[in-house]
């Protein structure tokens, strides 16, 4: 059972100051309306009412957070969450490139989009999902624009591969990775993108994304004993046994 499973929903914003306070890592999940991220986010969470997929694209535009932790699975979902039991948190960017909303709605969002990406430190990662039929459309590099000065890594998913044929996913993969890798920074390094086929209909490249994103988010078995190792020193270094500090 992945770690995924356990997401819940956490909370909704509209404006950055709405952003939680929380201080674990936070991957977040970008593409175009319609590119298949909500029915993505719901089968790596193995819940089918997680995030909202429609038909209707451009419908879900909020910043929508999941939590993972502080809640299992078999508990009764009306439970509480606890906040600081939260392990890390996925969030569901509004998708963008959709015609038919208007002039100043676009810009709210795609200015929520930029500053977000670029400004949020919880942020540890970028999802980005992109129709294999055709990724890196002009929002698409955008994005990839905006968060490449961070340093921070980038995984590609490549969507709705049950569309094409074996011949073309290899080359829609192919030129996908040569794409990213023309990224360099100043030193002529290249940025840590990477990226994969998915189709969420044929059930391809699912375990695939649910490690990265496991990986990305700090939850492999390591990163955990890593995490409890830190807090029993700190909670042994610290005389008055305060552990505000932590
Ligand atoms: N063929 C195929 N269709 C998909 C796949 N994933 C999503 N879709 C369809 O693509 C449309 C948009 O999906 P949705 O998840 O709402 O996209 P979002 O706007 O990016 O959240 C819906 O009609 C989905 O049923 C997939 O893996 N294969
Ligand atoms: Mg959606």
């Amino acid at each position: 059972m992945s770690k995924l499973w356990q997401a819940r929903f956490f909370t909704t914003a509209n404006h950055l100051r709405e952003l939680p306070t929380t201080q674990v890592p936070e991957i977040a999940f970008a593409g175009r309306s319609n590119a298949g991220k909500s029915t993505a986010i719901n089968i790596l969470c193995n819940q089918k009412g997680l995030a909202f997929a429609s038909k209707t694209p451009g419908r879900t535009q909020h910043i929508n957070y999941f939590s993972i932790g502080g809640a299992h699975i078999a508990q009764h979902r009306k439970d509480e969450t606890k906040v600081d039991e939260i392990r890390a948190l996925l969030v569901d960017l509004p998708g963008y490139g959709y015609a038919e909303v208007s002039g100043s709605a676009k810009l709210h969002w795609q200015q929520l989009l930029g500053d977000y990406v670029q400004q949020r430190e919880q942020l540890a990662a970028l999802v980005l999902m992109m129709d294999s039929r055709r990724p890196f459309t002009d929002l698409d590099l955008q994005m990839l624009q905006w968060f490449a000065p961070t340093g921070k890594p980038v995984h590609c998913i490549l969507t709705k591969v049950d569309k094409l044929n074996r011949n073309d996913s290899t080359n829609a993969l192919r030129q996908a990775r040569t794409v990213l890798a023309s990224y360099i920074d100043e030193q002529g390094q290249p940025f840590p993108f990477t990226a994969q086929l998915f189709s969420a209909l044929k059930r391809v490249g699912l375990e695939e994304a649910n490690d990265k994103i496991i990986e990305l988010a700090g939850l492999t078995e390591e990163a955990t004993q890593l995490a409890m190792a830190a807090l029993t020193e700190s909670g042994a270094d610290d005389v008055n046994g305060d552990k505000q500090s932590i």
